[in-house]
């Protein structure tokens, strides 16, 4: 299916995704185990399953079944059809292990080319993928995309950073694709090296992997003097792939709803909400053969709308995601997601967007201790800067960390390879 899928109407729109989720639900049925009891036990059939309408009389499908199911209860094809093999970075238990056909591993290309493109990079440009290759999908994923699109790819991997900065620098890299804290890392790394990193060529950061609140994105397009284009997707539904923002309007990413059915449920009482309300996405796969997933529980909080966007794409976007419903902190009672203290502190100039979240507990009360990094060359007075930045926290969240520490430029440890963390919970 071409590129024109995008601007088609919503009613064609929903015509193909009926048609295509009444496919995935009798081939999950048919030929997953797991599907056809938990189906059974609901009471629901396949042929009840009509329309996208129909999907919430579906059970929601959990990472705890992909971690039951491991390592490949959940595939839908015998393993000589598998012809790739991923997994996701898990940091707890069990990796989740996620499997392509042939004609899965093409569509994968298709909606990450189609990804590329929205993001403003073009055929014959250089792409530099510094998306970490391996069992994560960020560097193949990319990879498939850049070829499919007609880019010129460089396997950079993630990593070497010193090397990626020549590589931009020499071969004149016009996009770059990496998770944001890497690609402020790679500035830092420029300047050190004494290349700015403002002149290298490349002209738009395609980032994603990881949140990234507005405040991190300014940063990272005035330090590369480039524009950031988000993107988001998880292995269990394909890998990178499954929304990007659209460098015409740069408001919300479009869900290639061709493939992937978006829902956004109220996490605790798992009822479907109403477009624009915040809660949890759920996916649903419409072309998987390998690995179909019905009502997927993505643990990643955000909104989405079916405005018309000013690209003239008429796919739904969703927001920025705010935080996965287990990042949630819950600190003296106070709920808290990472991503709003990152919002507060990084207003303030005089802070890098660097910093770490520790918490313990001592005597049966939370212990909250926030550190902060200061920009390169701070001169100005930090009495000063710790009251303003607890009396922002204070008022914006109604809770200040027991301790805020402020350090130099540089002291918190960066991520070269893989995820940031930043919160660090000894509870
Ligand atoms: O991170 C796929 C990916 C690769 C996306 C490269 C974008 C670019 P997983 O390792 O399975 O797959 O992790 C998926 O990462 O459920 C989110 O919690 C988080 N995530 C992905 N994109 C974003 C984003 C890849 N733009 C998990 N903002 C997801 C916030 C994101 N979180």
């Amino acid at each position: 299916m071409s590129a024109t899928v995008e601007r088609t109407s919503r009613e064609e729109l929903r015509e193909l995704q009926n048609e295509r989720l009444r496919e995935t639900v009798a081939r999950a049925y048919e030929r997953v185990p797991f599907y056809r009891e938990t189906l059974d036990e609901t009471g629901v059939s396949p042929s009840d399953i009509e329309t996208v309408d129909d999907l919430r009389d579906l059970p929601f499908t959990t990472k705890s079944d992909f971690r039951d199911e491991y390592p490949d209860g959940l595939f839908a094809v015998d393993d000589e059809e598998i012809r790739r093999i991923h997994a996701s970075s898990g940091t707890t238990g069990k990796p989740k292990i996620v499997a392509y056909t042939a004609a899965d591993l093409d569509r994968w290309n298709e909606v990450m080319a189609r990804s590329m493109a929205a993001a403003g990079i073009e055929r014959g440009e250089t792409f530099q993928n510094a998306y970490d290759y391996g069992l994560f999908t960020g560097g193949l994923g990319f990879h498939g995309g850049a070829e499919e699109l007609g880019t010129t790819v460089i396997p950079a991997s993630s990593g070497n950073t010193q090397r990626q900065v020549e590589l931009a620098r020499d071969l004149g890299s016009d996009a770059i694709g990496c998770t944001p804290s890497y690609a402020l890392y790679l500035a830092e790394t420029a300047e050190e090296m004494g290349v700015d990193p403002r002149n290298l060529s490349i002209s738009t950061v395609l980032y994603g992997a990881e949140p990234c609140t507005e405040p991190m994105r300014e940063e990272i397009e005035t330090r590369l003097d480039a524009t950031g284009i988000e993107n988001y997707g998880l292995s269990e539904l394909i890998g990178p792939g499954v929304a990007v923002e659209c460098h015409e309007a740069q408001a919300g990413m479009h869900i290639w709803e061709d493939h992937f059915y978006p829902e956004v449920i109220d996490p605790q009482t798992g009822e479907v909400l109403p477009e624009g309300e915040e809660g949890e996405l759920v996916l649903t796969s419409l072309t998987k053969e390998a690995l179909p997933v019905l009502r997927y529980r993505t643990g990643d909080l955000t909104a989405l709308t079916a405005e018309e966007c000013d690209c003239g794409r008429t796919m739904v976007r969703m927001d920025s995601v705010t935080g996965r419903a287990d990042d949630l902190l819950i600190v003296r009672g106070v709920n808290l997601y990472p991503s709003q203290i990152e919002d507060v502190v990084l207003e303030f100039d005089a802070v890098a967007p660097h910093y770490r979240i520790d918490l313990y507990r001592e005597d049966a009360l939370d212990r909250f201790e926030l550190t902060i990094e200061l920009v390169a060359g701070f001169a100005g007075d930090r009495d000063r800067l710790r009251t303003d930045v607890l009396a922002r926290l204070q008022n914006a969240l109604s809770i200040t960390p027991d301790t805020l520490e402020l350090v130099e430029h540089g002291s918190i440890e960066r991520t070269e390879v893989g995820k940031v963390k930043r919160v660090y919970d000894h509870r």
